[in-house]
């Protein structure tokens, strides 16, 4: 079967912390390939449309407003089964009760702000994957 792509996203929490390149090494580490690659502050256009499945919930706009807050990395990452595993990399949604050894668990903490500051974001499907890979970069074959 061919390879599949995720869309990973280091949201603004980790890039502000420095943790950009910590996140890109346990990505590399395990053995997945960085497609794609690039620093850029996010539309509220594109982060609407990212986080659609969520409108409406009370979590929403402050989620987007968070997500401005300064600049995101985006990355296309290959590899066999990677959407299901970068989301194991990740851990669980809320730091706290994620696992020690995924990057929330061991790096992300509760700010105990109204939004959860958990460093990434991974797609949790194929169809999601393809959809946010062509919202963050519509340029990509
Ligand atoms: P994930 O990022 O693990 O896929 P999700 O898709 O359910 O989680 O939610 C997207 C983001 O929204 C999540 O990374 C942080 C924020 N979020 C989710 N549930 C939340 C809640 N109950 N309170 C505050 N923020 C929340
Ligand atoms: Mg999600």
């Amino acid at each position: 079967e061919p390879t599949e792509r995720t869309l990973v996203l280091v949201k603004p929490d980790g890039v502000r912390r420095g943790l950009s390149g910590e996140i890109l090494r346990r990505i590399e580490a395990k053995g997945y390939v960085l497609r794609a690659v690039q620093l850029l502050d996010a539309t509220t256009d594109v982060l609407h449309r990212h986080y659609a499945e969520h409108e409406g919930k009370p979590f929403f706009e402050p989620l987007v407003e968070f997500m401005m807050s300064g600049p995101v990395l985006a990355a296309v990452v290959e590899g066999e089964d990677v959407i299901k595993g970068f989301r194991s990399l990740a851990g669980a949604t809320n730091p706290t009760e994620a696992a020690p050894g995924t990057i929330r668990g061991d790096l992300g903490r509760d700010w105990g702000l109204k939004v959860q500051q958990n460093l990434v974001h991974g797609s949790d499907s194929p169809e999601s994957a393809a959809r946010e890979i062509g919202l963050w970069f519509p340029g990509l074959a």
